[in-house]
């Protein structure tokens, strides 16, 4: 459905870009209902809800200098060998299950959303292995890629999860549960969530290699390899100016989730390097790696915070074919639609 928009260049270290068009973006607001409706009511102009500043207080402390590239067990083990089923699209995985137990969400309106994971022995999973400074990452997203929100829901005892939820608009959304249950390796499952009303999606998001979000401008570099670990620099600027002073969130200075058009397979990119680890700077850019299983295009979400918001900018990326001539197949990048692979 998106045409071709190829992400920059396959280099260590350099935020350049060749070949093709090139990124893009959809406006975002602050974390929170992104996208879609919202971003075309008012452009550039932050439309969700600031998260305050308390919210991630004491971020890296948890994590202080040990969240290498790949360092995430299970991770970087799995994107070594032939991947397996991609995260995210399996609501039962490994023995645990992902439970709602609220039956409806509607439009427009605040749900106290609730749901369990329910582990191998049957019962409700209640311990967890804090991962990203939290227990549990919590992402919504609308089938066509809209309406991104990351959430943190909280633990209300024998197993059960809160969050409230707001989905301004109708249609069908996807769910993911990002957790690692205690003792075991982490996984994410999904579910769909509907909700009633007259959906209409989003046509496909213009391409471009920056996105903006509020005063900011977020540029893209990097190659996104089928079958590879691809390494993505994500450069913030503020008024046109270079962002130096970043404020760690969940743990690093910006936190990215990639998802595959078509079916929403979740994927996971890990930052390289975290605040206080005498090497990564708060700033202009952040460098992440991408596990990427196959050719096709990607929606790419990069929560960020400064000045004490939290914010996510929205891009859309193409995979780029291998310059080494690997295995797989990519697209070709010739601005021809790649949603459906063979
Ligand atoms: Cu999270």
């Amino acid at each position: 459905m998106n045409g071709a928009i190829k992400v920059g260049a396959y280099a260590l270290g350099l935020a350049v870009v060749f070949g093709g068009a090139l990124g893009a973006g959809r406006l975002a607001g602050p974390v929170g209902p992104v996208g879609g409706a919202a971003a075309e009511s008012s452009p550039g102009v932050g439309t969700g809800v600031e998260r305050g500043a308390g919210r991630d207080a004491g971020a890296g402390a948890d994590h202080g200098g040990h969240q290498e590239a790949g360092q995430e067990t299970g991770h970087g083990t799995a994107a070594a060998k032939a991947p397996a089923v991609p995260a995210g699209l399996q609501v039962s995985q490994g023995g645990y299950m992902l439970m709602p137990e609220t039956d409806e969400v509607k439009a427009g309106e605040r749900t106290d959303f609730r749901f369990t994971v329910i582990g191998p022995g049957g019962s409700p999973v209640t311990g967890f292995t804090t991962q990203h400074d939290k227990k549990l990452h919590f992402i919504v997203v609308r089938r066509d890629l809209t309406g991104f929100q990351h959430l943190h829901p909280t633990q209300l005892g024998g197993g059960v999860w809160s969050v409230p939820l707001e989905l301004p608009d109708a249609g069908e959304y996807r769910a993911f549960a990002d957790f690692a249950p205690e003792g075991a390796q982490p996984l994410t499952l999904g579910m769909d969530l509907s909700v009633a009303g007259d959906y209409r999606p989003e046509p496909p998001a213009v391409p471009a290699e920056t996105a903006k979000v509020g005063d900011y401008t977020v540029t893209l570099a990097g190659d996104l390899i089928p079958g590879r670990t691809s390494m993505l620099t994500l450069s913030i600027a503020k008024d046109g100016e270079p962002v130096t002073d970043l404020q760690p969130y969940l743990a690093a200075y910006g936190h990215l989730v990639a998802l595959r058009d078509g079916d929403l397979a979740y994927l996971h990119v890990h930052p390289d390097g975290a605040p206080g680890d005498g090497r990564s700077a708060p700033g202009p850019d952040i460098t992440f790696y991408a596990e990427v299983p196959s050719a096709g295009t990607y929606g790419l979400y990069l929560d960020f915070k400064h000045a004490g918001t939290v914010r996510t900018a929205v891009f859309t990326a193409a995979t780029s074919p291998d310059p080494e001539g690997g295995g797989a197949t990519a697209p070709s990048g010739d601005g021809h639609g790649h949603s459906h692979q063979p």
